[in-house]
């Protein structure tokens, strides 16, 4: 509690974190009188986020409380679930995969990080020791049902994945969102707490902002413009952008000329594409993409942004690779109010060069290639049910629940349930835990410390903040780290080095800030000046290290040093793409539509259905189709529909609204909470919903990056 002040002799105390439930990285300012959470608000003094806060994060107090929540290790027996010791459960944990490996091989035994991983430092810190402790090639995490297609364009363009540009949404005067909706997911690969404040600055400033989008979404509203696309077609705008800027001679790469290579062979890449061709299949007009592209190219400050719904779709990876290039043409990226990189106090970034981790192994069943020691989710099913050598026979969760979260989920529930054993690191008793033998339910939110380490790396201004636990665990709970810690010792061959034994996250963040660009060891001029821990942690509400600033060549990590405009495997699968190049129109027959996703301020992910304040007023688990196909189908609001694919089929009302694009449907993802064995307290009211991912198809991903489809499948609607 040393972040605490006592602020009135009535025993009430203020303590200062950060949110660590989504990217934005709102302070929050809690109440408390030492035991129990009086009151949050958000921490008007903290220079990042300046009092923003959501209905997520004024809920910390009830997650801390919430009687769902696990507090001793499970373990599954003929009569359910019972309470074992942490030790005892650790070393039932230990013998089982040391077993399972010593019979079948290290990629026997598969793995699975979920979205909090990255939230929690303590976890990060510890998960590579556990990984290459486990050595399998069965690793798999979100990130490939994610934002696998942007690590992977700038693996390819800038030398390292994690080198991922971020608007500069503080300084732009132009900004095109395409498959993003701040305004319920409060920016992603764009940290930016209070983002609704930060793009109406933009109008503020007379500047625009617009969005390009299959649903007239929140963030879409107000805009000062808004296009419907037809979902997955993304890369076909991109390409009429691109067409204009190189056969208009438009381009201009301004100080990055002398850093780029290949950039001859980008300018005849999207000759064919021009606005005429491509606007029937996108659904934009030959107009609007001309004028979009010249208001673009006519602003000086301008950024080209595109996220999960440009990422989760068949050509993600291209779409991906164009943003880049198209920011990079026009002088944009690595510049004021263009696409800019993070300069975090704890580099992501490390300083070797020439390291390609891409294709050292493929997946067995569908000869997958992996990338940064993943493979790709939507196959992992494939290893857990084809027998052979390399089957997965044991699975380890963490924080996720890709029973709900992964493309079909209805076949890992099936999976997960006829494997030989299973242990999950989570919070809850859920969807996907239910199938383990052993749950191990870490500490979390205000019990746990916190620094910012994935998502201080992405944000749109450099900062720096500590979070001290506000609780202790209670009845000898174990961090995250300290369970990978006690799986490591329990996995590994041979005997642990010295420091990894004593070393805390603390202790790693503390040498991790003294090596970093603003710490002590950067230069003999911040030796007694430069950040350290304990400097972070006087400042209670964080520290501004100040705006983006350019980083390029120095960032580069490619071998020459140079950004790759047209790497092969890009420009390979650009082929396939002219392939199939049609100036056809979408062939949807009667009933059948374009699904696609949908996120909620109040919702995140697959978890906290269960708190009642978020989940209060109306049912959201909806599938929203646009005014005129529902006249034309003859169904109202509240009518169910069954929604069928190749894979399933759910049951779920409809939502009639104008803000849809004809042809499309949207539905939520993360409900489904019905299943049996799950123990939230969720599956009895309105809240437990349907799972999207019941019906989403495995084999829908992205041929280049192996990242999951989810946008654009067809489905029909069955009244
Ligand atoms: N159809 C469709 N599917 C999608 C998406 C979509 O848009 N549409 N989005 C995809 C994306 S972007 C993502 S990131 C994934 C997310 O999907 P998952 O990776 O499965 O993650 P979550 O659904 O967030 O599940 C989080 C789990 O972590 C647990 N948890 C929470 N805090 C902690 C903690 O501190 N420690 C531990 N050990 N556990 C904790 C919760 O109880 C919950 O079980 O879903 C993907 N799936
Ligand atoms: N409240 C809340 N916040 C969250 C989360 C949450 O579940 N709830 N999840 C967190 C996570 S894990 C992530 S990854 C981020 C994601 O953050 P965002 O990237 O902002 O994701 P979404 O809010 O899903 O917005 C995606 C948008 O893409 C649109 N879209 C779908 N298909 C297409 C297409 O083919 N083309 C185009 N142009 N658009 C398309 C959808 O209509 C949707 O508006 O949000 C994070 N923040
Ligand atoms: S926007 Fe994200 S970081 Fe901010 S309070 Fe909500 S959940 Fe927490
Ligand atoms: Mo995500």
């Amino acid at each position: 509690m040393n972040t605490s002040s006592a602020t009135s002799p009535t025993k009430k105390y203020t303590h200062y974190r950060v949110c660590n439930f989504c990217e934005a990285m709102c302070g929050l300012e809690i109440e408390h009188d030492g035991k129990q959470v009086l009151g949050v608000k958000g921490d008007e003094k903290d220079p990042f986020s300046k009092g923003s806060i959501c209905p997520k994060g004024a809920v910390i107090g009830e997650m801390y409380n919430d009687p769902d929540r696990l507090r001793k290790p499970l373990k599954k027996t003929s009569s359910g679930f019972v309470e074992i010791d942490w030790e005892e459960a650790l070393d039932i944990v230990g013998k089982r995969l040391n077993t399972i490996r010593n019979e079948h091989g290290n990629d026997a035994i598969g793995l699975y990080f979920g979205n909090p991983t990255v939230h929690n430092y303590g976890a990060m810190m510890y998960v590579a020791d556990l990984k290459k402790t486990i050595r399998s090639k069965n690793n798999y995490s979100a990130t490939s049902m994610d934002q696998l297609p942007h690590h992977f364009a700038s693996h390819f363009m800038f030398g390292n994945g994690m080198i991922m540009p971020i608007p500069d949404i503080n300084r732009t005067e132009y900004m095109i969102v395409m498959g993003a909706n701040p305004s319920a997911s409060n920016g992603s690969i764009m940290t930016a707490a209070g983002v609704q404040k930060r793009l109406k600055d933009i109008q503020q400033r007379g500047g625009k902002y617009i969005v390009i989008d299959p649903r007239k979404t929140e963030t879409a509203k107000s805009a000062d413009e808004h296009l419907f696309i037809r979902p997955g077609t993304d890369v076909y705008f991109l390409l009429a952008m691109l067409h204009i800027i190189t056969t208009e001679k438009k381009y201009n790469l301004k100080k990055l000329a002398s850093h780029v290579v290949d950039l001859d062979k980008v300018i005849s890449i999207a000759t064919p594409y021009t606005p005429e061709s491509v606007s029937s299949i996108t659904g934009i007009s030959v107009e609007d993409i001309r004028r979009i592209t010249n208001e673009y190219l006519n602003t000086q400050k301008a950024v080209l942004y595109g996220r999960m719904g440009v990422s989760t779709q068949e050509y993600g990876g291209l779409c991906n690779w164009l943003i880049n290039l198209i920011n990079i043409v026009t002088g944009n990226l690595d510049s004021e109010g263009g696409a800019m990189f993070t300069n975090p106090a704890v580099p992501m970034v490390k300083n070797k060069v020439g390291h390609t981790p891409y294709n050292r192994w493929k997946s067995r069943v569908q000869d997958l290639p992996e990338f940064q020691g993943e493979l790709p989710v939507s196959t992992m099913v494939d290893e857990i049910i084809t027998e052979g050598k390399g089957q997965i026979k044991a699975m380890v969760t963490h924080a996720g629940n890709p029973v709900l979260s992964s493309p079909n989920g209805g076949r890992l529930d099936k999976a997960l349930h006829d494997l030989e054993f299973m242990v999950s690191i989570d919070i809850y008793l859920n969807e996907t835990t239910k199938h383990a033998d052993i749950i191990l339910p870490p500490t979390t939110g205000l019990e746990v410390d916190h620094y910012d380490l994935i998502f201080n790396a992405f944000a749109v201004s450099n900062n720096a903040k500590f979070s001290e636990a506000l609780f202790p665990p209670k009845d000898g709970q174990l961090h995250d780290w300290q369970i990978f810690k006690g799986l490591t010792k329990r996995l590994s061959k041979k005997k642990l080095p010295w420091l990894y034994r004593i070393s805390t996250p603390k202790l790693l963040l503390k040498l991790a800030l003294l090596n970093g660009p603003y710490g002590r060891f950067s230069s003999i001029k911040r030796l007694f000046t430069g950040l350290t821990l304990g400097k972070i942690k006087r400042s209670v509400h964080g520290i501004d290290l100040g705006p983006l600033v350019p980083m390029f060549p120095k960032l580069l990590r490619t071998k020459d040093q140079k950004i790759h405009l047209a790497p092969s495997l890009f420009l390979e699968q650009l082929e396939t793409l002219h392939a199939e190049f049609s100036n056809g129109k979408d062939t949807l027959q009667g009933n059948e539509f374009r699904l696609i996703g949908r996120r909620h301020l109040r919702s995140n992910n697959s978890w906290m259905h269960n708190v009642d304040k978020l989940v209060s007023g109306k049912n959201r688990c909806t599938v929203m189709m646009n005014t005129q196909d529902a006249e034309r189908l003859g169904l109202k609001t509240e009518d169910e529909v069954m929604v069928k694919s190749r894979v399933g089929e759910i049951k779920i009302p409809i939502e009639v609204t104008k803000n849809m694009m004809p042809g499309v449907v949207s539905i939520p993802h993360g409900f489904g909470h019905t299943r049996k064995g799950s123990q939230l307290k969720v599956a009895e009211t309105h809240a437990a919903g349907v799972s999207f991912n019941d019906i989403s198809d495995h084999n829908r991903i992205d041929n280049l990056t192996g990242n999951a489809a989810f946008s654009g499948q067809i489905v029909q609607i069955i009244a």
